[in-house]
């Protein structure tokens, strides 16, 4: 105690009188940032204002600053400083995120001596410049604040998709909502995403503040704290932090029916004289499971050129929504290792193309099924998050077909239908047959028929290439 008093009365003494603006008489202030520290933050609404301007030139036609989700209730705050992170879960009704705000502050305790200063200046202004000296000296001011999002809270502390640095000296003590513009971050509605905000240094007297609400006031999310740098978490049960997201729609958001849709296309080759008949057969397999035959598109020979089978997958996009269920079936000519597929006449589809059509689609339960040699080299072109891909052979075979009216297909589609028509795929038991279900019952058959070696493949990417354990259920029994 002793030392601590002796030395703030050394420093005194030495800024008293060797305090150059002092010496000079004059009371300049130097720029510290603490001078700013009861300024109101600049206008939180410019990015807005100027994303606005440029929509308008763009001539698009949408409102980005619709609301989504929002908490405003301020029952309190909690302290930010010394590594600890504090975070926000929200779920977004609408597919693209333009804007998030925050209600923040700062807090700081002077030292008596400096609020004795801060009187003394009222009337005797020339003092100002030593009291911001004394503030910077005395006060252990935090880090920047940073504000960031996730879209998971496994993803800390590296993979935030958004992060702005926030100064102590840019907000004030009275507590007000903090803008950041989202450069139209696209996310996934009905998924939960976080925000968080971490700063370092500071202490219990000087320390950046986040509102909260009590009563659990926002129901779609909660608050959380980790003190490990976001390793792991805990929830503060009933605390929401003040947070208001904006968005807007896609088209594509979940509207709450679950639909079926599909594109089913077979052309025959010399190579594949059963393309034609397998697809009418899994169309048909569909329709007998109550899919709506209005809601698929068959596209036999010469009707499934590239661009039949693009129109028709831009057709699909137009229907379908985030929580459908969509189905690509294609039973023809593969190309050597899986590059493409070969349509009407002859007419090449490569795996990006096809990649490219099927990204536009806002379904996150896609059931791709290829009946064409050579088929499990598309993986590498369509192996993405919400896609399951069955495929008849690897990358370096022939997928098999037959003629007889017994079979009247290729031997994978032959019993994926068994598989689709029966109790049989229905592992668990839950009454539907999943895109996983059926790939295991036709797998083990499928190379037993063939008289060359033929392997069917399976990718797994439902519900998220992380988490592949649900299944993709898709056919009603
Ligand atoms: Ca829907
Ligand atoms: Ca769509
Ligand atoms: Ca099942
Ligand atoms: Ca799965």
């Amino acid at each position: 105690m002793e030392n601590r008093g002796l030395k703030i009365f050394v420093v005194l003494l030495m800024l008293l009188f060797f305090n150059p603006y002092f010496l000079m008489g004059e009371g300049k202030q130097k720029n510290l940032g603490l001078n700013r520290l009861n300024q109101h933050p600049s206008n939180p609404k410019n990015d807005v204002l100027s994303h606005t301007q440029v929509d308008i030139l763009g001539e698009k036609a949408y409102f980005i600053n619709e609301i989504d989700q929002y908490q405003e209730d301020d029952d309190g705050y909690e302290q930010i400083y010394g590594g600890i992170c504090y975070a926000q879960s929200f779920t977004p009704s609408k597919g693209i995120l333009t804007q998030l705000e925050i209600k923040i502050g700062i807090e700081y305790d002077l030292p008596w001596f400096i609020e004795l200063f801060v009187h003394l200046e009222k009337w005797f202004p020339f003092l100002q410049s030593m009291t911001e000296t004394l503030k910077s000296y005395f006060l252990n001011e935090p880090s920047d604040l940073v504000v960031s999002l996730y879209s998971s809270e496994n993803q800390l502390p590296s993979e935030s998709f958004f992060s702005k640095e926030i100064k102590f000296a840019d907000l004030s003590t009275s507590r007000s909502w903090y803008s950041c513009s989202l450069n139209r971050h696209d996310v996934i509605s009905n998924q939960k995403y976080f925000i968080v905000v971490q700063a370092y240094n500071g202490d219990k007297d000087t320390y950046y503040t986040w509102s909260f609400g009590s009563n659990d006031p926002y129901r779609l999310g909660t608050a959380m704290v980790s003190v490990d740098d976001g390793a792991t978490w805990s929830h503060l049960s009933s605390t929401d932090f003040c947070f208001r997201v904006y968005g807007e729609s896609t088209g594509e958001e979940p509207d709450g029916t679950v639909n079926h849709w599909a594109v089913i296309c077979g052309v025959d080759s010399d190579q594949y004289t059963v393309a034609q008949a397998s697809a009418v057969k899994i169309y048909n397999s569909l329709c007998s499971h109550g899919w709506y035959s209005s809601h698929i598109k068959l596209l036999k020979n010469e009707m499934g050129t590239k661009k039949g089978v693009l129109e028709a997958l831009s057709w699909m996009d137009g229907q379908e929504d985030g929580d459908d269920v969509v189905l690509f079936y294609f039973c023809g000519h593969g190309e050597g290792r899986g590059m493409g597929i070969y349509l009407y006449p002859s007419e090449f589809l490569s795996g990006w193309e096809l990649d490219d059509a099927i990204g536009e689609l806002g379904s996150h339960s896609i059931v791709m099924i290829f009946d064409s040699c050579y088929s499990g080299g598309l993986q590498q072109y369509l192996g993405k998050n919400y896609r399951v891909l069955l495929m008849s052979s690897q990358h370096d075979e022939s997928s098999q077909g037959d003629s007889d009216p017994q079979i009247d297909s290729g031997y994978f589609t032959y019993y994926l239908v068994m598989g689709l028509g029966g109790t049989m795929a229905d592992t668990n038991n839950d009454h539907w047959i999943s895109a996983e279900e059926v790939f295991y019952y036709a797998e083990h058959k499928t190379s037993m028929k063939a008289t060359i070696p033929q392997h069917p493949q399976l990718y797994d990417a439902y519900p998220s290439i992380g988490n592949n354990h649900e299944e993709l259920s898709f056919v009603p029994l």
